[in-house]
């Protein structure tokens, strides 16, 4: 063979293993990600061939005992890790109020502690995700008032600077997550979600697509360019869509997005469920290989599990069928608000058998993978 058939045999070998689109296909919307943040997204495509990571929301932070009592920040406590033994693979975080500058996050979890799980999840080799119900800056209210507001925060809005110091708030703290050699922290940010439902001040009852997008981007740009922020891998995650094109109906665009998912929880006979994640599921499958994009259920869950069997009957079989990277339920905050079994709830050897089964990744099996040091 010559030099040029030589060449043109290896460009080929390449294409056909699809070395090429592998590699565009892992690389995170931020062209200036961190190397530590760049790894953790090319091995949670791999990831993507063993099984989806279970993740639980403010998981070490508080739980309930044997008794249906709160516990709260006891050091190495976790519910998930009581019943089954592993901590979740993914733990999510709130970071509503960081805005305001107060102490504790709207769940009542002092910011410094919060710091200290993501560290702590770091280290372990866990992934921290993060939510933020921040408060309307056009009123003062919470996230849940539904005024109009949007329009008057974005650039020349009467409300711009109010939200800009909201901004500068978040990205201190952001810029705080720091690991042992003073590297950033990656973290999968995910602003502004559930917008498809109204039930928030960003929802798309309450502002215009424009409106929303521009709100999205601004946000992102300024994390990024002003707060010079390079850990975060962003989550785009609407709740309830009718189809593909109200799914990406208010997609801030692929610059903008590393994880495209959805929030759906259980409730009453669970029909409404069932629908959505059959409607769901293959939108994310559809959109996250159009976009090359990461598949995920961004939250789940079903209130107080009255069900014994909810996990291997109707979790296990609604999402084995999908590539997902993780499905986080969400907090153990109250006695009648829990998402996770605490040893002795009613689906507490149902959820073991689910952590058992060999498509479902905890923090015992990521943790060798070393997956911000390494690549798999
Ligand atoms: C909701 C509830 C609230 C909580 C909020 C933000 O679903 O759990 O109690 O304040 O999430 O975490």
């Amino acid at each position: 063979m010559n030099f040029y058939k030589k060449t043109l045999a290896l460009a080929t070998l390449a294409l056909a293993v699809g070395v090429g689109s592998a590699h565009a296909q892992s690389a995170p919307a931020d062209p200036a990600a961190t190397p530590e943040t760049k790894r953790l997204l090319s091995n949670l495509y791999k990831l993507l061939d063993r099984g989806v990571m279970f993740g639980h929301q403010d998981d070490l932070a508080y739980g309930l005992t044997p008794e249906g009592q709160r516990w709260i920040a006891e050091p190495g406590r976790s519910d998930v890790k009581s019943v089954t033994g592993s901590y979740p693979a993914v733990f999510g975080w709130e970071l509503g109020h960081v805005e305001l500058d107060s102490a504790r996050s709207l769940d009542a979890v002092p910011f410094a502690k919060i710091r200290e799980y993501v560290r702590q999840v770091y280290a372990q080799g866990g992934i921290s995700t993060i939510s933020w119900h921040l408060d309307n800056p056009h009123d003062g209210k919470s996230a849940w008032d539904t005024t109009r507001t949007v329009s008057y925060i974005l650039p020349g809005g009467r409300d711009h600077a109010r939200y800009v110091s909201y901004l500068d708030r978040l990205g201190t703290f952001l810029g705080t997550l720091k690991g042992g050699r003073g590297e950033a922290i990656p973290v999968i940010f995910r602003p502004f979600h559930e917008h498809t439902g109204s039930w928030f001040w960003w929802g798309e009852k309450n502002c215009t697509v424009a409106e929303y997008q521009q709100l999205y981007q601004f946000t992102i740009n300024y994390l990024r360019d002003t707060k010079h922020l390079h850990n975060l891998l962003i989550a785009y995650s609407p709740a309830e869509a009718e189809n593909q094109a109200h799914y990406l109906e208010r997609y801030p665009g692929d610059a903008y997005v590393d994880v495209v998912g959805f929030d759906a929880y259980y409730a009453g006979d669970g029909s409404a469920f069932k629908k959505q994640m059959a409607t769901e599921l293959p939108i994310i499958t559809a959109v996250a290989k159009e976009h090359h994009k990461l598949p995920a259920l961004t939250e789940t869950g079903f209130e107080r599990l009255p069900a014994a069997d909810w996990w291997t009957k109707t979790l296990l079989p609604t999402i084995a069928g999908y590539r997902l990277s993780y499905a986080l339920v969400w907090r153990n905050g109250r006695p009648d608000h829990y998402y996770a079994p605490y040893p002795g709830q009613a689906s507490a050897a149902d959820f073991k058998a689910f952590a058992q089964d060999k498509k479902v990744l905890l923090e015992k099996q990521i943790a060798p993978l070393k997956i911000y040091s390494k690549n798999l």
